[in-house]
C-alpha cells in the first residue's frame, strides 16, 4: 500500500518531521473553519462558540496544576443541548458519499503505546522508517492535529467483482494482485469524501477545525476504528467486522465534542485461519505481525532485493498478498465494495508473461492513478521475475526472463538471474 516511491509506505510520506501531511487539500486546522455558510442556524452558532470557549477554559484548568482557579466542567457532548443525534446523522451523510460506515471515538491511544513501542523496538517495521519516526505522533491525535477531541472514523468497503482469487493463487501462469489495489488507488477519493463530509457538517452546525487523513499520516488507523466502535481486531491485526474486513480506513480529527462509540467485543473466538495460511510465517501470535516477513511489505514497502529466503514463498503474489483475509470466515459475509475498486487492466486475471512484457511507459500509463504505480516499474519487474521463477516454466518465460537479464537496473537483473537459476534448476531447458 506505498503512496510514492520515494515517501513512506502507506503514509503518503511526510520526509519532514514537522510537516507530516501530503496534499495541498490537508489544509492546516484553522482552514476548516472556512467556507461558513451565511445564514446558519444563529442559536446552533452560539451554541458551538460557547461549549468552544468551555472547550477552552476547561483545558487552561487542565494545564495548570498550581493555581485555585474556580473548577469549570466541560461540556457534555455535542447535540446534548439540541437533541441531535449526530452519529445517527453522521452515519446516514457518510452512507451517502459511498462509505460503508462511521464511528466516533474520543482518543486515547495510551494502552496501543507499550505494543506499538515494543513492535519498533523488535524492529518488525523493517525498512519503514517512518513508522519509529512519527511514532509519538502516531499515539497522540492532539499533537498531530492541536485540538482534537473527537475522531470521526469511517469504513469504505472495496472488495472488488472479478475473477475468483483462489484459482488465480493456484494458477502459476497468473498473477495474483491484492484486491484493494485491482482499482483506484484509495486515499484521495476517501480524503476527498471526508472532506465532503467535513464540510456538509460545517455548513449545518458552523465552523470548527479538522483534518482528514486516509493512511496518509502517522494515525494509528486500526486502533481508532476499534475504539469508534466500527469492528474489532482479528488475529491478523486488520479490522474485522461482522462483514468482513474488506474495506478501507479513513478518518477526521475534529476539535467538536461528539458523542464516542462504544467498542465491540472481539468474535475471533477459536479461530486461527489466518495465522495458520499465512504464507510466509508473518503473524508470528494472535495480533502480532512481523512485517518484514509480511509478503505485502516484500512486495510493496521492501526498496531492495526481496530476501532469497522468502521468495519461492512468494508464489505469484506479485503485490500485496490477501491470504490472512481469504481464509477470515467472516469475509463470507462481505458484500461487493465501491465500484470505483473494480479491476482495471484485467489485472484480476493477467498472466504474468503479459504484465513482465510492460515497459516503463506501459506501466506508466496503464496504472496511471492505480496504487500499483507507486512501486515504479523496476520494483514491478523484480516481483514479477520472483513469481514466474516460482511458476512453471516453459521456453516462452525462459525466452522472457532473457530478455530482461540486460536490464539497466542491477536489482531487476538479480532477480530475473535467480528465476532463471531456480528455473534450469527445476526443468533443463
Ligand atoms: C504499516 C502498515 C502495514 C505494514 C505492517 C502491517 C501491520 N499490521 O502493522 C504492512 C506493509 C505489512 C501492511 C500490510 C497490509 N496492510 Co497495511 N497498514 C500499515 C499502516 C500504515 C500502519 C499500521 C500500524 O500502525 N502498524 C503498527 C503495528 C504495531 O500495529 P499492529 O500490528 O496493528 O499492532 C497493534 C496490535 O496488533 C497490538 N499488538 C501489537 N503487538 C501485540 C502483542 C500482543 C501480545 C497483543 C495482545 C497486541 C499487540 O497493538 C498494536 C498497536 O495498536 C496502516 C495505516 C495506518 N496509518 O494505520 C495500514 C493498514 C493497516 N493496512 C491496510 C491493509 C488493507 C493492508 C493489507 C491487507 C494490504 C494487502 N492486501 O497487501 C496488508 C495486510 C497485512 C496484515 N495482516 O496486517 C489497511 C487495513 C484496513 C483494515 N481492514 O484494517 C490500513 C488501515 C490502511 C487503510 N487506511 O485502509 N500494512
Ligand atoms: S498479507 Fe499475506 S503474508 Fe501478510 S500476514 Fe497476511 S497472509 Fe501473511
Ligand atoms: S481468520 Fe479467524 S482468527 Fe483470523 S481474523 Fe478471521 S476470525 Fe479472527
Amino acid at each position: 500500500m506505498a503512496q510514492t516511491p520515494q515517501q513512506g509506505p502507506h503514509q503518503g510520506g511526510f520526509p519532514t518531521a514537522q510537516i507530516p501531511f501530503q496534499e495541498h487539500h490537508h489544509a492546516p486546522l484553522h482552514q476548516g473553519r472556512q467556507g461558513l455558510t451565511q445564514g446558519l442556524g444563529s442559536s446552533l452558532i452560539r451554541q458551538m462558540q460557547s461549549r468552544r470557549r468551555l472547550v477552552m477554559i476547561g483545558r487552561m484548568h487542565e494545564l495548570d496544576s498550581t493555581e485555585n482557579m474556580p473548577q469549570t466542567t466541560l461540556p457534555g457532548p455535542l447535540g446534548t443541548e439540541d437533541g441531535t443525534d449526530w452519529p445517527t446523522t453522521l452515519g446516514q451523510w457518510a452512507r451517502e458519499l459511498g462509505f460503508s460506515a462511521l464511528g466516533i471515538a474520543r482518543p486515547d491511544l495510551s494502552r496501543a503505546g507499550p505494543q506499538l513501542h515494543r513492535w519498533l523496538e523488535l524492529g518488525r517495521h523493517g525498512h519503514m522508517d517512518y513508522m519509529a519516526k512519527h511514532a509519538d505522533l502516531r499515539l497522540a491525535p492532539e499533537r498531530l492535529v492541536p485540538n482534537t477531541l473527537s475522531v470521526i472514523s469511517v469504513l469504505q468497503s472495496y472488495l472488488p467483482p472479478g475473477a475468483d482469487p483462489a484459482q488465480i493463487l493456484a494458477d502459476g501462469e497468473r498473477a495474483y494482485v491484492a484486491r484493494y489495489a485491482l482499482g483506484r488507488d484509495y486515499h484521495k477519493l476517501l480524503r476527498s469524501r471526508l472532506q465532503k463530509l467535513a464540510e456538509r457538517l460545517q455548513e449545518t452546525i458552523g465552523p470548527f477545525g479538522f483534518r482528514c487523513f486516509a493512511d496518509s499520516a502517522p494515525v494509528l488507523e486500526v486502533e481508532l476504528a476499534g475504539q469508534a466502535g466500527l469492528g474489532w481486531r482479528g488475529k491478523h491485526t486488520l479490522l474485522l467486522t461482522r462483514q468482513g474486513s474488506w474495506h478501507f480506513l479513513g478518518e477526521i480529527y475534529t476539535d467538536l465534542p461528539l458523542p464516542a462509540a462504544q467498542p465491540q467485543t472481539n468474535h475471533c473466538g477459536q479461530c486461527r485461519r489466518c495465522l495458520d495460511v499465512c504464507p510466509t510465517g508473518a503473524i508470528l501470535a494472535p495480533y502480532e505481525l512481523d512485517a518484514r516477513r509480511c509478503i505485502s511489505y516484500l512486495t510493496i514497502e521492501l526498496h531492495g532485493p526481496i530476501p532469497e529466503a522468502f521468495r519461492p514463498l512468494l508464489g505469484n503474489r506479485i503485490y500485496g498478498c490477501d491470504d490472512c483475509q481469504l481464509v477470515c470466515p467472516w469475509n463470507r459475509f462481505a458484500t461487493p465494495g465501491d465500484p470505483q475498486f473494480s479491476p482495471r487492466e484485467g489485472l484480476d486475471a493477467a498472466t504474468l508473461l503479459q504484465l513482465f512484457a510492460w515497459e516503463a511507459t506501459d506501466f506508466n500509463d496503464r496504472l496511471a492513478g492505480s496504487p500499483i504505480r507507486r512501486i515504479g516499474h523496476e520494483r514491478w519487474l523484480r516481483n514479477i521475475a520472483v513469481a514466474l521463477g516460482n511458476g512453471p516454466g516453459g521456453p516462452a518465460v525462459m525466452q522472457a526472463l532473457r530478455r530482461r537479464l540486460d536490464h539497466p537496473s542491477p536489482l531487476v537483473r538479480e532477480h530475473v538471474a535467480w528465476a532463471l537459476n531456480r528455473l534450469t534448476g527445476k526443468k533443463p531447458d
